[in-house]
Order: structure tokens, then sequence, then C-alpha cells
């Protein structure tokens, strides 16, 4: 099944939001495949964005994700990469919508609370670059009260 990289950004492990933010992934029916607490260091933190390394934010995105522990995740289920995105919100707060994490929690772009692969390709490189240990592959026994 489809698999995604959800990370919990600084300000949110700061800010008590880690319990809320599983709630809602696990709540949908998404099954967690992967989490762990850690610190990143600014190589892992440059390569994770490097797609946007050219851009004036990245400094401070780079800053700001090193700036204390991060809960990385992979959580697994139908569309959960388009759908995570969904329960997520909006890349700006300010668009996001009230009832998503960042329309709920967040104010500024710089400190928007948490992180979601934007594609299955994605995905599968950020799983790759943050768990490369590998994720525990378990069979969740409400599966047939989740899926038809
Ligand atoms: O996939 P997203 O996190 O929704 O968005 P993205 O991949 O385009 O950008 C990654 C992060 O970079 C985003 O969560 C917040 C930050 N960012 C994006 N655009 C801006 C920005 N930060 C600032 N300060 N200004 C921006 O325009």
């Amino acid at each position: 099944m489809e698999q995604t990289y959800i990370m919990i950004k600084p300000d949110g492990v700061q800010r008590g939001l880690v319990g809320d933010i599983i709630s809602r992934f696990e709540q949908k029916g998404f099954y967690l495949k992967g989490l762990k607490i850690i610190t990143v260091d600014r190589a892992l933190a440059e390569k994770h964005y490097a797609d946007l390394s050219a851009k004036p934010f990245f400094n401070g995105l780079v800053e700001y994700i090193i700036s204390g522990p991060v809960v990385a995740m992979v959580w697994e289920g139908k569309n959960v990469v388009v759908t995570g995105r969904k329960i997520i919100g909006a890349t700006n707060p300010a668009d996001s919508a009230p009832g998503t994490i960042r329309g709920d929690f967040a104010i500024d772009i710089g400190r928007n609370v948490i992180h979601g692969s934007d594609s299955v390709e994605s995905a599968r490189k950020e799983i790759a670059l943050w768990f490369p240990e590998g994720t525990v592959n378990w069979q969740c026994s409400s599966h047939p009260w989740i899926y038809e």
C-alpha cells in the first residue's frame, strides 16, 4: 500500500502538538509504520529541502528545521500522500482551511508545524532519506473495518 513521509517540525514538538497530529492520522484510518524523535543535522535538513536551495527563504528554513527535535513518521494507506496533504492543509497557514493541521495550529509560513510528502515519488525518496534503517511491517487487525 502507499506510504508517505510526515514530519512534525520543531515548533509542533515545542508546542505540544505531537499527540493531536498523530491522532488525526490514526483516526482517519492510516497505519503508523515508522516513528522517531530526532534532532536533525544541517546536512540532512539541506538534503531534504535540496529542491528549494535557490529560494531566498532556504537558509531560514534549514535553521528552523534544525532548531529542535522533529518527529519523523511513515504513514501508510490508500491515497495517503494526497489525503495526508489535505489533512495538513495549504503550505501558507493564511490559506489553510480550518480543520486542517496548519489551519488549526499555524499562522506564519515559516512556522507551519508539519511536513508531508508532495508525491508518491517524493515520499519514496524521503522515507529512504529519513528511515535508512527501514520501517516496521505490521498488519492492523481493524483493516476490514476501514477498507471495503
Ligand atoms: O510541501 P510544503 O511544505 O507545503 O511546501 P514546499 O515544499 O513548497 O516548501 C517547504 C517549506 O518551505 C514550507 O513548508 C514552508 C517553507 N516555505 C515555502 N515557501 C515559503 C516558505 N517559507 C518562507 N519563509 N517563505 C516562502 O515563501
